[in-house]
């Protein structure tokens, strides 16, 4: 992370005092901004109240200022490069350097007072969905305020009145923006004890979107209402997105946010989760229930919370099976059965790089080094140790281990499974397949619509 300063320029400033008061501009905090994907520790508090700091994965917490008890933030909307995973990088909106912005965490009731300074080419505004505040800080442009046009700084300031998990992005050339990238988190955490909001040793959260870049190109296509080619996880995509790791018996939250065009249900592998929290706030102890998928819909937030039980790898991805591959595959021709036989020759006459693909399944695909354009991802990829994933998108692994350290965020590589506990070619008989024995004559079903009218309710089943 870099520290770099925007208001250099005297020019910069002037513009700059022109929709910000004099006080506000002497109080302007410095903005930080992030470089590289790197998961960002823990950012344990130094001033303000006290709390338990989230980790963004790939991701990083805003620092602040305290200024006479108000907690002061500085986001700065902006063009970014952000490596979706090695081997793509995008050209997208963001904030503070990245895409996602920074999450922002705070204490139930802190006084809090944003700077929010537009680099872009365009107007925007920052919305803060799910907050309780007044109606003017609700960032709407148009309707709660002025947009804020490109080259000036606005100013929102409100106090973070629940606790919870909650999501800001722009609000006005939404379609573009939201495709584009703007968009982060925003964490409340409760002041002491709460009755409904446990403590937890690891606490994740995780922003959903989806891109449709095509292979070769950097820029996301605006326009695209379905038919999204990456589906991310703080705007990274597997391989690229880092694992959860966690201590075995550690009590874990994950936060998820939706800010795609669609639903996400969320699979968590060995382990049941349960909700504790919504958009709402959190959720009363008797209408809990464990999952192990939870459906995020558009524009929601869930906590997911469980004890990390069993050691291993385990997958945490979305079960749409098109968001867990990458850019190549949605419009590949199904060739499953069709007999290449014969063919392959002659076609490759007229098209010298022909090659057959998907005969026997996709699966190869994990595997083939194919030519592919700059700048894009294989459908599927990634590698374990008995393997090929054969993955990409919303997929990522929680490893959970015993000697993890209390509180080390860090990669403990691949899961050593102990001796026996792993799926293994059977190597012994293999004896014929029994014959079911041939089944008694059945009644005659009668057809539906030649049944006798029915009475009425009782009687007649
Ligand atoms: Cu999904």
């Amino acid at each position: 992370m870099k520290r770099r300063t925007f208001f250099g320029g005297a020019a910069v400033t002037a513009m700059a005092a022109a929709s910000v008061s004099k006080v506000a501009m002497a109080a302007l905090p410095e903005p930080v901004t992030a470089e590289g994907p790197e998961t960002a520790p823990p950012l344990v508090p130094t001033s303000g109240r006290p709390y338990n700091p989230v980790v963004t994965p790939n991701g990083w917490s805003l620092p602040w200022r305290m200024n006479a008890g108000v907690k002061e933030f500085h986001l700065v909307a902006e063009p970014v490069e952000r490596e979706l995973a090695p081997g793509m990088t995008a050209r997208l909106w963001g904030y503070n350097g990245q895409s996602p912005g920074p999450t922002i965490e705070v204490v139930e009731g802190d006084r809090v007072r944003i700077f929010v300074t537009n680099r872009l080419p365009e107007h925007t505004s920052v919305h803060w969905h799910g907050q309780r505040l007044p109606n003017g800080m609700d960032g709407v442009g148009g309707i709660t305020q002025p947009h804020i046009p490109a080259g000036k700084t606005f100013v929102y300031e409100f106090e973070a009145k629940r606790p919870g998990t909650f999501m800001y992005h722009p609000h006005g050339d939404e379609m573009v923006q939201l495709a584009m990238g703007m968009m982060g988190l925003w964490i409340t955490h409760p002041k002491g004890a709460h009755p409904l909001i446990e403590r937890v040793d690891r606490d994740f959260c995780i922003l959903l979107a989806s891109y449709d870049i095509a292979p070769g190109a950097a820029t996301p296509q605006v326009n695209t209402m379905l038919d999204f080619n990456l589906w991310t996880f703080n705007t990274r995509v597997f391989p690229g997105i880092e694992s959860l790791n966690v201590r075995q018996g550690d009590k874990v939250r994950i936060r998820i946010g939706n800010l795609s065009m669609t639903n996400h249900p969320i699979h968590i592998h060995g382990h049941e989760y349960v909700v504790t929290g919504t958009d709402g706030g959190p959720v009363p102890k008797t209408g809990r229930w464990p999952e192990v998928t939870v459906d995020i819909g558009v524009g929601q937030m869930r906590q997911m919370e469980f004890v990390a039980e069993a050691e291993g790898d385990w997958p945490l991805h979305c079960h749409k099976s098109h968001h867990t591959m990458n850019a190549m595959g949605h419009d590949v021709p199904t060739m499953i059965g069709v007999d290449h036989r014969g063919l392959v020759k002659k076609l490759q006459k007229i098209v010298p790089d022909y090659m057959v693909m998907g005969e026997r399944g996709m699966a190869d695909m994990g595997e083939m080094e194919m030519p592919l354009p700059d700048n894009t991802l294989p459908m599927m990829t990634g590698r374990g140790p008995f393997g090929a994933a054969e993955m990409g998108g919303m997929f990522t692994l929680m490893k959970v281990r015993k000697d993890q350290k209390r509180g080390d965020y860090g990669d403990p590589g691949w899961f050593r499974h102990p001796q026996g506990t792993v799926a293994r070619e059977w190597t012994g008989e293999l004896p014929a397949p029994a014959r079911r024995p041939a089944a008694a004559p059945q009644k005659k079903s009668v057809p539906l619509d030649v049944r006798k009218p029915s009475r009425g309710h009782h009687g007649d089943h």
